[in-house]
């Protein structure tokens, strides 16, 4: 998969260096390239925003750079191209699997105060939300989508990394509690049921655990019992 990240901060995205993320893009199964917006100006002073016409706080981005930046982003290159935005689409994990097999990805990171919106209406195909706050800029939301949609890809995790095969764990519920050795930590015992190498009963705890952690913390996920 490759990914070109459209921003005025490329320096930001130094996490996307390291853990698995950074080993993928060393074997190459991952290809990540940052365009610079302000590379993209015609203005002289280096400008890319200006003031909201009809008054208002904050600056715009200019749709001069934006869509500059994304044409030339295009190039030989067909691609979704994706706005992280709090007007997006609520991310989720149905989301990463759909965009994860996508072999294009195009991701422009703005500031909430604003974008043109002839630039979004002209090159953006989707606008994507990681969730109700207002940030500083997308460019945390776009480490978000990267990760979670390269560790999709197939080959980026290691074995012992594996995600639990949708098949397997219901999408819908939150992970029950994990334990490692010791199997007593300053007094706490682990579950005995875990240490009775009972498969039967151990995927049984699990699913009551499981069940039981989401119904208290987050009880839209169980869609019956809303
Ligand atoms: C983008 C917040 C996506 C949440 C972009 C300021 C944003 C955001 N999800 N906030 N710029």
């Amino acid at each position: 998969m490759k990914i070109k990240i459209l921003t005025l901060f490329p320096e930001m995205f130094a996490p996307l260096e390291q853990s698995i993320i950074g080993r993928a893009r060393k074997n190459g199964l991952i290809e990540i390239e940052y365009l610079n917006i302000r590379d993209f100006t015609t203005d002289k002073h280096k400008r890319v925003d200006d003031y909201p016409f009809g008054g208002g706080a904050g600056m715009v981005m200019q749709a001069q750079p934006v869509v500059d930046c994304i044409r030339a982003a295009m190039q030989d290159f067909p691609a979704k191209k994706i706005h992280m935005s709090p007007r997006g689409k609520p991310f989720t994990q149905a989301e990463a699997q759909r965009l994860s097999k996508e072999e294009n990805l195009i991701i422009l990171c703005s500031h909430y105060e604003g974008v043109d919106q002839r630039a979004l209406d002209m090159c953006i195909d989707e606008e994507i939300s990681m969730g109700d706050y207002v940030l500083t800029g997308g460019e945390l939301p776009a480490m978000c989508l990267v990760d979670s949609i390269s560790r999709l890809v197939p080959g980026v995790l290691g074995s012992s990394e594996s995600f639990v095969d949708e098949s397997f764990s219901d999408p819908n519920l939150l992970e029950y509690p994990q334990y490692t050795r010791p199997a007593e930590f300053e007094g706490i015992k682990v579950p005995d049921v875990l240490l009775s190498g009972h498969a039967a009963n151990i995927a049984k705890w699990r699913r009551e655990q499981a069940l039981l952690v989401t119904r208290q913390r987050r009880p839209d996920l169980i869609k019956d019992e809303k």
